[in-house]
This record gives C-alpha cells, structure tokens and sequence, in this order.
C-alpha cells in the first residue's frame, strides 16, 4: 500500500480557477459535465501532462479550447491528459452510478433522493479534477432532473436561475461566489421540505436560513434551526466572523459516513445531528445537535475562508472548529459567567471523552501526532487525536494568552490567511505574532505523539514558609509509533491552587514576585524537570493540579486516599473536584479488579462510600454537576489503567462497586430520584437535564439492587408516564439492567412497546439496537446471542451507517465485558462484521476495525484469539481502509 508523506508535499503543477458544473441526474447514470479554466501554476515544477484524478468514473469525452481532444488517458487513479498549453478551458465528461454507491463517499442515493459527500476524496467520484485541498476554484453548478421525482434542486452559494425543461424535466442553477476546494462542493436532489427563518445580521444585511428534511420529520427541525441562529450570533460576538452568504442551508440525509459536513452554504447533516423533538431525542441529542450545528457553521471561517493546505494540516481546521464549537456549547450553557458549573460540566464531558478516546488511540499502533506525518487513507485520520487533542492544543494557546489575545491572535491568522489554504504553522504564527512571544517550543505538541505525563513532588518547609513542586515532563513507556516521533519537552501550561486546612484556597505568591495575587496560577513548563517555588506559605497545603485540565496531560501525584477525598470535597475549581473522586474511584476499581482476577473475595471501604454519599446529598452542588462526579469511571477507561487489561475482571470490580453504591445509599437514591423530577412541558436547559441526569443515574443505581422490584415499579411508571425521550430512554435501561437481574418480562414488555411506538422513527430505532447490544448479559443469555438474532430483524440494514453502529459498533464498543468473551466468540462476531461492511462501506468498516487496535495490551489468552481474529481480517479484506488499520494493528 501506498504511504503518503507530509515532507512530500508540492505544490500543484496546475491551477483551476473556475468549474462549470452540468449534471443530469439520474439514479443509475448520471452524466456530469465539467468545464475547467486550468493553467500552470507558475510556483510549481513544470509537469508534462494534466494528471487529474478519479474513481469509479466511465470517460464520455474532452474537448481542450472547444476542440474535440484525443490525448486523454484514462487509468486507475484518475486522467491524463496530454498535449496542453499554458492556459487553457477542458471539458470533460463523463457517468457515475449513484445507486450502486454504497461508500456513501461521491454522489449517492438515499432514501430516494441524491446526496454527495466529498471530504476528503471524494469529489474524484463525481468527475476528474485536481482533487487536493489547495487548488481552489469558483463554482457554477447546473442541475437537471425529473421535476416530479426531484422537486427540490440545491447546490453551494445562490440560486442564480431555474425553470422548467421539456420531458418533465426542470433545472436550478447554482453559483458560489466565494473560491473553494473541492472537498466543500456539495449537491442535493430530492422531495425534501425545509423550515426557513430571515434574520438579520450585524451589518443589517437580510439572511435566508433553511433547514431541509424530509416531510416526515418537518416536526423534528425547531432545535437545528435554533441552534443555527445561535450559532451565527455566536459567532460575530465572540470572533467578529460574520455569516458571508445570503443563503445559508443545512440538509438531513439517513445515509451518511461522518456526523456532518460543511460544505459552503450547503451543510449536509447524518439525521442524528439535526432532527429532535421531545419524544424523539435525549438530553444529550439535544445538546449534540447544538454542537455540530455549531460545529459546521464555525467551519465556515474555520476551515472553509481559511483552508487546509494539504490533509496533514486536517487539525488546523477540525482542532480549531471542535474549540470553537466546545467554547459555544460552554457559553450557551453557562453565559458569561465563567466560574459557572454549566462550563466546568461540558469541560468534564469533553475531557472524559479525550480521557476514554484519544489516549487509548495515542497508546496504540494508530499513536499520530495531531499533524500526521504519513498515512495510507487519509479517512483514517479524521481521528480523536486530529479532532480532541487539537482542539486541547487550540485551547492552550487560550489558556496561554487569555481570551482577549487568543482573539487577537484569530484576528491576524484571518487578517493574513483568508482566501488561502495554509498549514499548522501559519496558525501558530498567527497567535505567537499577535501575542509577542516565541512559540518555537509550542510545535511540538503538533509534531510528537503519545500522551505527555506531568510527575510531580512537593515539599513544604514550614520554618521558611515555602512550598516547592517540582513538576518533570515525559511520556512514560509510550508506544513504538509514538516514540519514534518524540524530540523534546513540551511548553506545557500547567494550572496550580493550593489547598489550606479550611478548605480555601492560599493566595499564590511565585518567589521573586512583589505580592500574592490569584489563587490559580500557570506555570510554564518548558524543561524536563522544572521546581517552582510559593513563598508565604503558612502551612501545609494541599495541591491542586492541572485545573481545568489545563493541558492533555497525565498528572502522577502521590494524593493519599483521605487528600482526594478532601479535594473532592473542597476543591473551588470544580474540574478538579470530579477529578479526585474519579482518581479515588480508579484507584479502588482497580485494585477490586486485581483481587477479582485472583478470584478473592471483594470489599468496599467506609470511606469510599461516604465521600459518595456526600456528593449525592449536598444541595450546594449542581445535579449535572452531582451525575458526573457519582458516575464511576467506563469499564473501557479503567482496562487501558491495567498492565494487562482483563475487561471480565473490570466488569466484576465496577459492578460490585455500584451494588455496594446501590444497597448503602438505596435511601439516599430513592430521595434523590423524587428530588429531580422535572414536571411540565420538556426543556433541553442545562439545569432541566441536570435534574433528568442525576434522576436517572439514581434509577439506574436503583437497578443494580438485589431485589430489583423497587427499580422495577419506578422504572415501569416512568416507562409510561414519560413525556420526553430521556426518561423513556433511562426507564428502559433501568429495566434492562433489571433484567440482567431475573426480572425478564417486563423488560421484554418494555422493549416491544418501545419498538411498536417508534417504529418509524429510524433515529429511535437505533437507540432500540443500540440498547440492546450493550446490555449486560448473562451465563444464560449472552449478550450476543440477542446481538446475532437482531442482525436479522426486518429493520436491520449494514448498508445504513446509524443501523450498522447502533447494533454492531455498539456491541463492539459499548459492552466490553460481552464483547470479550473468554471464548473469543465476540472477536470472531467482529472479524465477520468488519469484511461484510469491508465489501460495502470501507470507511465505516475501517472504524469497526479499531475495535481490537489495542489487542497488545489485553491478557495473553485474550491477546491470541484477538490476533486470530486480527489475522483473519488481514487475509480477506479489500479495502485500503481496512487493510492499514490491521496491518498497523499486527506490525
Ligand atoms: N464533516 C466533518 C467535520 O465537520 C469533516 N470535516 O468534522
Ligand atoms: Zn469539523
């Protein structure tokens, strides 16, 4: 396989400035014509020939300047076309087969209606071009269809003309006055419906806003659009970045690889990330949609005025436009008020996914660093490391320069780069120039992979009232793919409190400054080891490191069990607060998992349980706030902490952890379970779902009891009182777990009832999979019996990307003491999985792929059947995609 390297990059031997789009669509042929102005690129190497590239395409004709032209080449990869001049126009023509596209990448069908997808390559399956980010052209687009069967015709920019043509047939004409790549071009066919709204900018300038779906769910489109409008607001307030079309389109398609995308002014959305109503979506739904919404709108800046040179730089806009989307989330939630719980909880959920995601990706074989240095297939890297830990690299820059410079540093990146397709680098200029300082350092966290540990000693000396802490960077025994990119230490920004007796923090003086000022304060690390040293200090404190997660870091500090208790219960930055009670959890977890490995009898401390009780009964404490603290760390989080990982082992330690939870606080729970009920009309609100969160985390605590007829009565009343698909949601599982526990019927109950309710709601029924591929299986009936009965139920489609991930990924990934089965029966499930979508979808294959990527780390009965499985899927699959992820995975 074909290894493409970022220090190959060269800048393309041609430009093309315009493309004039025709398409005839139909589903079995469609016939695109495309009229490029091309001419050489003065900056580049004199080529002797156009190499355009494609896939899947059947050549009709070229004309070069209106002249039939006989020298063109068709070949695996693309065109080559001989004999051009310095400048000149080349049409081309040619077919593709939309619906037998079942990569979901290119032009395609679903559910009837025509959809595209061109990031990253996709656009080389609609027609030959220079297929690279940094050859940016000006678009019209022509579409012609059958009127009756594709009543709605939508393309980038504006509607420049349309009209009826004859044999039923009508077309729309589309221009994008803005240049773009070709990765943002978009087209959309079909009988879809829209809600619209006109609002008016800053600059008084009127807007059109459309959300487009199918009739079906025009019910479903209020919480996209608000989002939408949110979003625009956001924007301008917080970075100046006005909204540049007068059209600005997002479409819902039920057949999409990725969450969404952002072509310019044509966003095409996976259903998952736009349509909600109470009955059909959760909380989290809710706050999701919001955030891609965001997300594809800030590309419009982040990513789209300002593009990615090559796909090595997909960090510099996916890292920049996830801050941006987590920083909107965080003010929509919490307002301006920035010491508000709101901001700390969304910083808690992204660290957490960071935490479970991206440092098992950056302790695998697939270890990159945010900007790769090679890849096979560039689908492969739109990863957790390009998207969360780039986005925790954007932040630093905020956390090193404050809001006011990190917006001056955008301010210059656009003032110097709009228009253009740049790199990493230009970023980081940006901010280091508008901020005065050198961030010759910085570069690292973009050229090194692994996960940076921060080791720390103190020393407090009480006669001369200081307090030393020593902080010493390094990346412990990373893997082989990430050691071989590793120079040298990191600038890396590391937020301090001190902790007194009382509770309260110390005020900070650094030795050498004039007077104490703050109670938090950034040290730069910049040396391997480095000791920092508080003067007047008047007695031991308590350190609280890395606040807010103020780099991506793993902190190791010697914390006895009682200190983290006493963070847990003092801390004022409320990140670290959920931090002790998660390292007190880890810790207890783990060590509960060592004993049930050596099948020893479990036990759980006084102390554990009333450092819980604590948090579950102060009132002072949001309930969002509380859910996330007494939530106990994933199964697949506390594996990647063991020298090997044994998933059975885990299971048994954080079960018996939430039994104990559930029997010695079943009062406390029950109290709070009628405390945090939300009556009234549904309302997606931070407090609103906080109150639903903690609720149902105390139903499903509830569940865990040994006589689950409590949970049981609850669960089934809420079941059916419900008026929001939260509660319904947590209800099931509480009755599922309850299930697990001997109480079958009205589990099986529930599920038909929910199945019949929703049925056509296919984003509902993939939470109806989804469910049941995670629950909790037993001796008697293992969770992937029901898995493999499921794979042939009527309303199961592999060629549905949602459906696949709803059952399959699902089982996979969310259930890992199931998937793990001793017998190897759920690696072999996997292995069957990957080559069936390998044959339909790579890319979605590719992901299921990763599933066994850490197999290395797993115990060695585990670790052989892992690679048999692991072999088996080398040997058979056909795809680029799927074939570096296991080969990575076996080298
Ligand atoms: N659509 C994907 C995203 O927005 C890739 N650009 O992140
Ligand atoms: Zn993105």
């Amino acid at each position: 396989s074909t290894v493409i390297r970022r220090a190959d990059y060269t800048p393309p031997a041609f430009l093309i400035d315009s493309v004039a789009l025709e398409f005839d669509l139909a589903p079995a042929r469609t016939i695109v014509r495309n009229t490029m102005r091309v001419r050489r690129n003065p900056d580049a190497a004199p080529a002797p020939h156009l190499e355009l590239l494609g896939e899947a395409l059947e050549v009709l004709g070229a004309r070069l300047d209106g002249a039939p032209h006989g020298a063109v080449r068709a070949h695996e990869h693309g065109l080559t076309v001989e004999n051009v001049p310095e400048a000149f126009e080349l049409t081309l023509e040619s077919a593709c087969a939309p619906d037998q596209n079942t990569t979901l990448s290119g032009l395609y069908v679903s559910s009837g209606n025509f959809f595209t997808q061109c990031e990253a390559e996709g656009f080389r399956r609609i027609t030959y071009f220079l297929d690279r980010p940094d050859v940016m052209a000006s678009y019209t687009v022509t579409l012609r269809a059958d009127k009756a069967a594709y009543p709605v015709l939508l393309s980038n920019g504006n509607l420049v003309d349309s009209g009826d043509l004859p044999d039923g047939r009508h077309f729309a004409q589309w221009e994008d006055p803005f240049r773009k790549p070709s990765y943002l071009f978009a087209l959309v066919a079909g009988k879809l419906v829209a809600i619209e709204e006109q609002i008016t900018t800053g600059s008084g300038k009127e807007k059109l806003l459309q959300v487009w779906v199918e009739p079906a769910d025009l019910d479903k489109t209020r919480h996209a659009m608000d989002s939408l409008i949110h979003s625009i607001r956001w924007d301008e307030q917080r970075f100046g970045l006005k909204l540049d079309l007068d059209r600005f389109m997002i479409v819902a398609v039920g057949d999409f690889n990725m969450g969404a995308m952002e072509n310019k002014g044509l966003n095409i959305f996976n259903t998952k990330y736009v349509l909600a109503n109470p009955e059909t979506a959760t909380d989290t739904d809710f706050a999701n949609i919001e955030s891609v919404v965001g997300h594809e709108y800030f590309h419009n800046w982040t990513g789209n005025r300002v593009t990615c040179r090559d796909w090595f730089q997909l960090s510099l806009k996916e890292g920049l436009t996830v801050f941006r989307d987590q920083e909107f989330s965080a003010d929509m939630a919490a307002g301006d008020d920035v010491a508000s719980t709101a901001r700390a909880v969304k910083r808690i959920e992204d660290v957490r996914v960071l935490r479970q995601l991206q440092f098992a990706e950056d302790a695998g074989p697939m270890a990159h660093p945010v900007r790769p240095e090679s890849y096979v297939e560039i689908n492969n890297f739109y990863t957790m490391t390009v998207y969360e830990k780039g986005s925790e690299v954007v932040r630093m820059y905020q956390t090193l320069f404050g809001r006011d410079g990190f917006r001056k540093g955008m301010d210059l990146y656009f003032k110097r780069h709009d228009g253009q397709a740049v790199t990493c680098d230009d970023f980081r200029h940006a901010m280091a120039d508008a901020n005065g300082r050198d961030l010759a350092q910085f570069e690292r966290w973009y050229s090194q992979a692994g996960t940076p540990r921060v080791s720390v000693r103190t020393a407090y000396d009480a006669a001369a009232r200081r307090y030393t802490v020593t902080l010493a960077q390094g990346y412990g025994d990373a893997s082989p793919a990430a050691r071989e990119t590793q120079q040298g230490p990191l600038l890396i920004p590391f937020a301090i409190g001190l902790i007194g007796r009382d509770g309260r923090d110390l005020p900070l003086r650094l030795d050498g400054e004039a007077a104490a000022s703050g109670t938090t304060r950034v040290l730069d690390i910049t040396d391997t080891e480095q000791t920092f040293t508080f003067v007047d200090v008047p007695e031991q404190p308590l350190p609280s490191l890395l606040r807010n997660f103020s780099s991506p870091v793993i902190v190791e500090y010697d914390y006895s069990d009682d200190d983290l208790a006493f963070l847990l219960a003092h801390d004022s930055d409320p990140f670290n607060r959920w931090e002790a009670g998660q390292r007190l959890a880890t810790r207890a977890l783990l060590t509960l998992a060592a004993r049930a490995a050596a099948n020893e009898p479990l036990t759980l401390g006084e102390n554990f349980i009333a450092a819980f009780r604590r948090v579950l009964t102060d009132a002072n404490l949001s309930p969002a706030f509380r859910e996330l603290a007494l939530t106990l760390p994933s199964e697949t989080y506390l594996a990647d902490q063991m020298a090997e990982a044994d998933p059975a082992a885990v299971h048994r330690a954080r079960q018996f952890v939430r039994r104990q939870l559930a029997t010695a606080l079943r009062a406390d729970w029950l109290a709070a379970y009628e405390q945090h009920q939300t009556p009234g009309a549904y309302e997606p609100t931070p407090e609103a779902s906080g109150r639903r969160a903690l609720k149902n985390l105390a139903l499903a605590y509830l569940a865990e009891l040994d006589d689950p007829a409590d949970a049981v009565r609850v669960a089934s009343a809420q079941y059916d009182a419900s008026n929001n698909m939260t509660d319904r949601a947590a209800a099931l599982g509480a009755l599922l777990s309850a299930a697990a526990a001997g109480a079958n019927e009205p589990a099986e109950h529930a599920l038909d009832d929910f199945y019949r309710r929703f049925e056509k709601e296919a984003l509902v029924i993939d939470k109806w999979f989804a469910m049941q591929a995670a629950q909790r299986g037993t001796p008697a009936q293992p969770t992937l019996a029901k898995v493999r009965k499921l794979l042939a139920h009527p309303a199961f489609n592999l060629k549905n990307p949602n459906r696949a991930r709803s059952l399959i990924f699902s089982f996979c990934a969310a259930n890992p003491a199931q998937f793990h089965a001793a017998d190897g029966s759920g690696y072999a499930f996997w292995a069957e999985q990957v080559l069936a979508l390998d044959a339909i979808n790579p890319q979605v294959a590719a992901r299921l792929a990763r599933s066994l990527e850490l197999w290395r780390r797993f115990t060695p009965a585990l670790r052989d059947r892992m690679r048999d499985a692991l072999e088996q899927v080398a040997a058979g699959a056909k795809s680029r995609d799927v074939r570096e992820i296991v080969e990575k995975a076996l080298a």
